[in-house]
């Protein structure tokens, strides 16, 4: 029986405040953008399946951070149980994007033993006329923290797809590679569902065996 998605991955967006986390996760998941963003409260929780190769689905879980980031003291567990992350500054923002090597040191420092994959993401970059930090400078650091670089917008909509694409791509080649394995009590990769064979009347009604992706 085909597989509803083959592997699920856990990715985490983090970053400055303001700089469109929520927005970029709330175009991706459910195509709207609001002008007016509430900051985020608790831990916000989306999900979407994209198709890496034709029939191939992989189901994103995908954690927000959620106004801890201002305090850094987003929780070891967090990072630790996510395979893959973007990392977010804002192009018309200076300080966002000069605290992108303090968010890799934290990363760093709250993931091991495990390893995190991380997408360096420039948003905002319908406001390119405000622009404050150049393409090229970001690519470098990208270059030298040995992350790709992809600016991005939820306002107009750019790159929003390619960016969460490219990132689950990176982690599939890694997978298939063997340079990142699926390990017992670890939330970063978890192989696929495959649709129940319903063998009673009973079980055909059992919520808990509903797949929500
Ligand atoms: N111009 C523009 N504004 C954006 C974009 N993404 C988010 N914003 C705005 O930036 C502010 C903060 O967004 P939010 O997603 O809450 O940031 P977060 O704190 O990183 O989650 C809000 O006023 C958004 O409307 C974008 O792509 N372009
Ligand atoms: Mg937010």
């Amino acid at each position: 029986m085909e597989a509803i998605w083959i592997y699920q991955f856990r990715l985490i967006v983090i970053g400055d405040s303001t700089v469109g986390k929520s927005c970029l996760l709330r175009r991706f998941t459910d195509g709207k953008f609001n002008d007016v963003s509430d900051p985020t409260v608790g831990v916000d929780f989306f999900a979407r399946l994209v198709e890496i190769e034709p029939g191939k689905r992989i189901k994103l879980q995908l954690w927000d951070t959620a106004g801890q980031e201002r305090f850094r003291s987003i929780t070891r567990s967090y990072y630790r149980n996510s395979v893959g992350g973007l990392l977010v500054f804002d192009i018309t923002n200076r300080r966002s994007f000069e605290h992108v090597r303090d968010w890799l040191e934290e990363a760093k420092m709250h993931v091991q033993p495990y390893r995190i994959i991380f997408l360096l993401v420039g948003h905002k970059s319908d406001l390119a006329t405000q622009r404050k930090v150049s393409k090229e400078e970001a690519e470098k650091l990208a270059a030298v923290s040995g992350m790709k670089y992809i600016e991005t917008s939820a306002k107009d909509s750019m790159n929003v797809e390619e960016s969460f694409t490219i990132l689950t791509r990176e982690i599939y080649e890694l997978l298939k590679k063997g340079n990142i394995s699926i390990q017992e009590g670890w939330e970063g990769v978890k192989s696929g569902v495959v649709p129940n064979v319903v063998h009673s009347s009973e079980e055909a009604v059992q919520p808990g065996r509903r797949c929500f992706c």
